[in-house]
């Protein structure tokens, strides 16, 4: 196997810092199930803060927190409304049919934005035959479009008619301080239009595990029942929530580089024959390149690649998608440009 020298699959790959790791030995921790963990309590209260919610739930994935929200929102037999291309409905194993027995309206988006006429076509109204909608979810910023800010605007206009037709919003954040930094508009303005938000810390902030579950207090204590159910209830685990700590304190700002970095691999891969970056898709740190090459597809540009030590997914036969984070430079930026221009000319 090729070793990975330039790892660009994801923001999920990022090790721990040495300061991070010290944090971590330092943490002071008690029994989470009883509440007693004092890292866990302070880091709660302090996301519930940072975005403006009456309380937090330390959780051990975005996907375990998406999944919570889901069920805590919603009853068996419910619909919720999200956008086709979401994580919670591509990237999250059925989950809300597994977990909720709920069934997923997804709507078509435009660069993971739903149009507010399609939602409001999509909400049921109340007829014995059909299902009750029971939530919407938005997702920021957008993975699969490609790290791409969701209009606060949009956010705005969706927020107004949810709660016209008294249907929860939930928002998908696992990536909301890159928003956040990309807009110089902050979490808390964020956050305040949707009932439920779930923010990551093992993505671009770097932390090796953690997300957590934001809204009111009412809502987050039974999320922590169902956090018990689904096997989340942690223990001495003050020492993941102090590397999120860790994180809120020092990596938040530096979230910047990462942006640049993808804007200067967009804007050099732009340039090579065979690749197409749509650069206005180009927002945070995530570059979406589309191959149409003469000989290769993504699934084979991903495998050669591979070959000189640049790791980067395939997720479609079209397209590749390059995540910067903590643990890229700008150095490998360049030394991975330099690849796609030598294999693109193979
Ligand atoms: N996304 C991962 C993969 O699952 C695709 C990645 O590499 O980007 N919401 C969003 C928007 C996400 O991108 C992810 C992770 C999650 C939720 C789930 O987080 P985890 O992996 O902690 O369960």
């Amino acid at each position: 196997m090729t070793s990975i020298a330039i790892d660009l699959r994801s923001d999920t790959v990022t090790r721990p810092t040495p300061g991070m790791r010290a944090a971590m030995a330092e943490a002071e921790v008690g029994d989470d199930v009883y509440g007693e963990d004092p890292s866990i309590n302070l880091l709660q209260e302090r996301v519930a803060a940072l975005l403006g919610k009456e309380a937090g739930l330390f959780v051990p994935s975005g996907t375990m927190s998406n999944q919570i929200a889901v069920k805590t929102h919603t009853q068996p037999g419910d619909e919720i409304i999200c956008e086709r291309n979401c994580h919670i409905y591509n990237y999250e194993a059925a989950g809300t049919a597994f977990h909720s027995l709920v069934q997923v309206r997804a709507l078509d988006g435009h660069d993971g934005v739903m149009n507010i006429h399609d939602i409001e076509q999509a909400i049921r109204p109340d007829n014995i035959h059909q299902p009750r909608t029971a939530l919407i979810t938005l997702e920021n910023t957008h993975n699969r479009a490609g790290g791409t800010i969701y209009p606060l605007n949009e956010i705005k206009k969706i927020a107004r008619l949810a709660r016209k037709r008294r249907i929860p919003l939930h928002l998908d954040g696992a990536r909301l301080f890159n928003a956040a930094v990309a807009t110089g508009i902050d979490v808390e303005e964020w956050a305040k239009y949707c009932d439920s938000v779930s923010v990551c810390f093992s993505k671009g902030l770097g932390a090796p595990v953690g997300s957590v579950l934001t809204g009111t207090q009412s809502f987050i204590r039974k999320a922590r029942k169902y956090r018990k159910i689904f096997g989340g209830g942690m223990r001495q685990a003050g020492v993941l929530a102090a590397a999120c700590l860790y994180a809120l304190d020092h990596h938040i700002d530096r979230l910047a580089i990462d942006h640049q970095n993808a804007a200067t691999l967009a804007a050099n891969l732009a340039d090579i024959p065979g690749l197409f970056i749509d650069l206005c898709q180009v927002q945070t740190n995530m570059v979406m390149i589309y191959v149409r090459h003469p000989r290769w597809t993504a699934v084979t540009l991903a495998k050669r690649i591979l070959d000189y030590g640049i790791a980067a997914n395939a997720v479609d036969q079209e397209r590749i998608r390059a995540v910067t984070h903590l643990d890229i430079s700008i150095e490998q930026i360049h030394q991975a440009i330099a690849i796609f221009r030598r294999v693109c000319s193979e």
